[in-house]
């Protein structure tokens, strides 16, 4: 049988990633963003000279232990106020930096890797962990269409990621994230609770102490 060099590639492409389902509708893609990595550190970059990561506060006036910035051209945002999507970003008074390219054709590549066809994020919050940095479990309900996945990345140090139930009740398992590691969650799943414990002391080669994690979505 003849074998086409699209099919070999495809055969190392299998090795480079491999995926883990977490249940019905949420999948973790191991190593899949590495083939992104210069382009994604580069893009982060850019992003943080024209919005830099800022600490915010919640509803009930918390500052938020993971600093955040956004690009695209909606942002998440909180403050006393609440929490919503923003096009302009409240510390410049500017619209969020562009979604870079790369950004836009990673989240792509991962959605339809995961089942889900035709995503077109309009938002990337970008969240930057130092060790002791956390976020207790909550449900991202703040989209205004629920069909649609998000697509998050993570770089830099591990975390350990909780991925809970429907209900705040439910005890959430732990998932360990690495560098690379891409999480798509959507469909049946996507109104899960999860969040982040508290990052330990490490080093990254790239990135130093710190966990940077880019969620994707169509907010809008
Ligand atoms: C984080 N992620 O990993 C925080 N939400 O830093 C999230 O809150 C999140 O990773 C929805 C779907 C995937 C996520
Ligand atoms: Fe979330």
């Amino acid at each position: 049988m003849w074998v086409s060099d699209l099919d070999l590639l495809d055969g190392i492409d299998e090795q480079r990633s491999w995926r883990e389902d977490l249940c019905d509708g949420a999948v973790v893609l191991r190593a899949y963003a590495l083939e992104y990595e210069a382009d994604l550190l580069a893009g982060i970059e850019s992003v943080r000279q024209a919005a830099p990561f800022r600490h915010m506060h919640t509803p009930g006036g918390f500052r938020m232990s993971v600093a955040m910035t956004n690009c695209g051209a909606c942002g998440w945002v909180t403050d006393r106020t609440g929490y919503r999507y923003d096009a302009i970003d409240p510390l410049s008074g500017q619209p969020w930096p562009q979604m870079p390219a790369s950004f836009v054709r990673l989240a792509q590549a991962a959605a339809s890797a995961a089942g889900f066809t035709d995503f077109l994020p309009d938002a990337c919050l970008i969240n930057c962990y130092e060790p002791g940095a956390r976020m207790s479990l909550h449900q991202d309900r703040d989209e205004q269409d629920l069909q649609q996945p998000i697509v998050s990345v993570s770089l830099g140090i591990p975390a350990v990621f909780q991925f809970g139930g429907d209900t705040r009740a439910d005890k959430p398992q732990r998932l360990p994230l690495q560098h690379g590691d891409v999480v798509v969650w959507g469909g049946p799943a996507r109104l899960r609770y999860h969040g982040v414990l508290a990052l330990r002391e490490a080093m990254h080669p790239l990135l130093g102490r710190r966990r940077i994690n880019l969620t994707f979505r169509k907010a809008g």
